[in-house]
């Protein structure tokens, strides 16, 4: 808690302590929440006078969060706050003077560099996980960060720096005793990942603390019609290991004696604790808002009685700790400190606008640099990709103790001790990628996530921003979709949005693609130009062995969010076996590989659409004489256009090929770009041939006519070479 005391207590009342508290603390956290009450009120008086963008209020929440961060720990414990949590923040040492710089966009904002909206908290130096506006997003986040701290106590060796990969970056801290805080309204315990992250605090008893601001409406709608009964404590109270509380979050006393509760459950390992707090909202939901239009006036009356800080300085002033006077001192003391801070932002610089493009991904360790190629040293006969892939995960298991392992059936075997008793095979994966893994590397590295995918992706997040090097597996491509808002508002955004002051370089491994003949609707599609338009995250999508074990290795190392594509058709497939390439090969993002050159035609793909390719280049070279390069890009994010640009400058002709559907797919990128950058050296327009606008169909016939097929091909750069 902030330490600043601006007020002394009568020796006389110094002595009497309230839920443990003296006069002093309860005068510090007087302070606290007026001063949060006081920034709000100025952000108002800021946002009208159209100084600042926008304006999300603490009002009425501040008892509740305030008692929540005098029983934490700034810097030792973890948060992941909501928008609401001004008073929390103040409390564990976020300044006013950096809540204005935020909300006038000023360079200096530390959480975000201009780049979020006021109270989208973040600092490094607090513990306190950079904030988004998605309601929900939150928890499963929370939940990987408690992992991690308990991995870290667990295995205290892999907190060591390590030169040349991610470790290098991040500077790991924990505690045996740490919890994590994470906080939601009533409005967003509607949202499946809430009830999710409750499974897994459950299940793992993890050291969380939950929340829960229950301020009665989540903008228009009242609790009873977002949440059966109206009460979020009756529903969760069935959760094992959870201590829960209730209480009237404008009580200062009561809340502050609910948390401590709590939070002595969750450090002495008991497991994670709920705190349900009613509180009000009197200043409508942001300024964006108008509580009138759905509020009767006796409601609203109501909660002017319940204003925590009105009640709390009527408590005070009960006890003798504040008089009229010292109340009047105060407030002029906290004015002063606003208006200073004030003054302070509006003459504060902007960020260079050119600086937007800062942080998309790591500037220090880039995974396009020469420092993640090296040469294979093969070893023994032909291996398949899913061989060689499992044997990178072995290798770099064993190489960093950080890297953990989860996903859908992935462990061997989640009652471990059939394992050691050599009784059962273990399954390893529906696609046996991750075999023996847990067996060689121990359950708490290894192990089976729910069957989730937002649980994957999200814990990933939250152990990432630990420090800790998550592989993930996303059972089928076509199930990621319950994942896609933490892949896409969260894991990739949050280096840029905390202005490079967090990172969560997770690894997603995804078995993706068709030509399984059965695969059907549900277990055959590709997308992943719903991806590389993600900023912040590389895409990775290898068509052989030797490049998925290089390309695996260098996601694995970097120092950014990587989402790894693997070609279920060609996991086993006699097309591009090769032999083990060593523990150290590694291939860089952002090199094509040249599979066959050529100069009458150029064909640019990815994936399996790469041996199809080549069979109807050496098709036609052979029948027709005509010489095509194939170009496997390998990594389509980031993709080398240099490498286009050459051949197609040398060939004249192109054609884009890939699995994925037609229309606003990865090849009408690449195919502008050509006709924009290269028109000139064009003998024929560029060309691209790709699967039909349906989803895979189950029929295989069907299948074959809705996915390119090497007859396709062959057809493709014929007509391309006859233009
Ligand atoms: C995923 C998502 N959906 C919708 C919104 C828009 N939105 C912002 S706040 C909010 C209501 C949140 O209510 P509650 O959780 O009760 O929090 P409160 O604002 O009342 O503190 C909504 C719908 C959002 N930010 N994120
Ligand atoms: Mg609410």
């Amino acid at each position: 808690m902030s330490s600043k005391v601006v007020q002394s207590v009568p020796a006389a009342m110094a002595e009497k302590t309230y839920e443990g508290l003296v006069p002093q603390q309860l005068l510090d956290i007087y302070r606290l929440m007026v001063l949060s009450r006081r920034i709000d009120d100025r952000e108002i008086l800021l946002k009208r006078q159209q100084k600042i963008h926008f304006q999300v209020s603490c009002a009425g929440h501040e008892a509740l969060l305030v008692a929540a961060a005098v029983n934490l720990r700034a810097g030792y414990d973890w948060f992941f706050p909501y928008y609401r949590d001004r008073a929390l923040c103040l409390a564990l040492g976020v300044s006013p003077a950096s809540q204005f710089l935020q909300a006038v966009g000023a360079a200096a904002d530390p959480a975000s560099g201009g780049r979020q909206m006021p109270s989208h908290w973040g600092s490094r130096e607090h513990n306190i996980f950079t904030t988004s506006s998605p309601t929900g997003t939150q928890f499963l986040q929370a939940v990987g960060c408690a992992e991690a701290g308990r991995y870290f106590t667990h295995h205290p060796a892999a907190d060591a720096k390590a030169p040349g990969d991610y470790r290098e970056f991040k500077n790991v801290q924990h505690h045996p005793d740490e919890v994590t805080f994470v906080s939601t309204g009533d409005g967003a315990t509607s949202q499946g990942e809430f009830w999710e992250s409750l499974n897994t605090a459950s299940l793992g008893k993890l050291p969380v603390l939950y929340v829960v601001e229950d301020n009665g409406y989540a903008i228009s709608v009242p609790v009873k019609y977002q949440t059966p009964g109206g009460n979020i404590s009756h529903l969760v109270a069935n959760f094992p290991n959870f201590h829960f509380e209730e209480c009237d979050g404008t009580d200062l006393l009561e809340s502050f004696a609910a948390m401590r509760r709590a939070v002595q459950h969750i450090r002495s390992g008991n497991g994670p604790a709920l705190v349900h707090g009613h509180v009000i909202r009197p200043y409508s939901h942001s300024l964006s808002d108008d509580d009138k239009l759905y509020r009767p006036e006796i409601e609203r009356k109501q909660d002017v009685g319940r204003d925590p800080i009105a009640r709390f300085q009527k408590f005070l002033i009960a006890e003798g700790i504040l008089d009229p006077a010292s109340i009047q001192k105060l407030q002029h003391e906290v004015d002063a400190e606003v208006h200073a801070a004030v003054d302070a932002a509006l003459i504060a610089a902007f960020p260079r606008i050119d600086s937007y493009a800062r942080h998309v991904y790591s500037e220090h360790l880039k995974p396009t640099a020469k420092h993640f190629d090296s040469a294979p040293a093969p070893e023994g006969g032909d291996r398949t990709m899913a061989d060689l892939i499992n044997k990178c995960l072995h290798d770099e298991m064993q190489r960093d103790e950080r890297i953990v392992l989860f996903g859908e059936d992935v462990a061997d075997c989640s009652q471990h001790e059939y394992l050691e008793d050599k009784k059962l095979k273990g399954k390893g994966g529906v696609f046996k990628l991750t075999s023996g893994l847990q067996r060689s590397f121990g359950p708490d590295r290894v192990f089976n996530s729910p069957l989730a995918e937002a649980n994957i992706v999200g814990r990933a997040l939250g152990m990432a921003a630990r420090g800790l090097k998550p592989v993930v597996e996303i059972q089928f491509f076509d199930y990621i979709w319950p994942a896609m808002h933490q892949l896409r508002n969260e894991l990739p955004l949050i280096r840029w949005r905390s202005n490079d002051t967090f990172s969560c370089p997770a690894v997603i491994r995804v078995a993706i693609g068709g030509y399984l003949n059965g695969g059907a609707v549900y277990h055959s599609q590709c997308g992943e130009s719903i991806f590389t338009h993600t900023p912040g995250m590389h895409v990775v999508f290898p068509s052989n062995a030797l490049d998925a074990a290089g390309l695996l290795r260098t996601a694995i190392r970097c120092d950014d969010p990587v989402l790894f594509l693997e070609h279920k058709r060609l996991y086993r497939e006699p097309f591009g076996r090769a032999p083990y390439p060593g523990p150290e090969y590694m291939i860089p993002f952002g090199k094509a590989r040249i599979w066959k050159e050529g100069k009458d035609a150029t064909v640019v793909t990815y994936g399996a659409t790469v041996p199809r390719t080549l069979q109807a280049a050496q098709r036609l070279e052979r029948e027709h004489g005509i010489s095509v390069e194939v170009l496997d890009l390998r990594t389509l994010n980031p993709y080398d256009f240099e490498a286009i640009a050459d051949s197609v400058r040398k060939t004249n002709r192109v054609l884009i090929v890939h699995e994925d559907m037609l229309s606003w797919g990865y090849g009408a990128e690449i195919a502008a770009r050509i006709g924009s950058e290269l028109f000139d050296t064009l003998d024929a327009p560029v060309q691209r041939l790709a699967a039909k606008d349906v989803f895979v169909a189950y029929q295989p016939q069907m299948e074959d006519a809705i996915l390119p097929q090497t007859a396709d091909i062959f057809t493709a750069i014929q007509k391309l070479i006859a233009y």
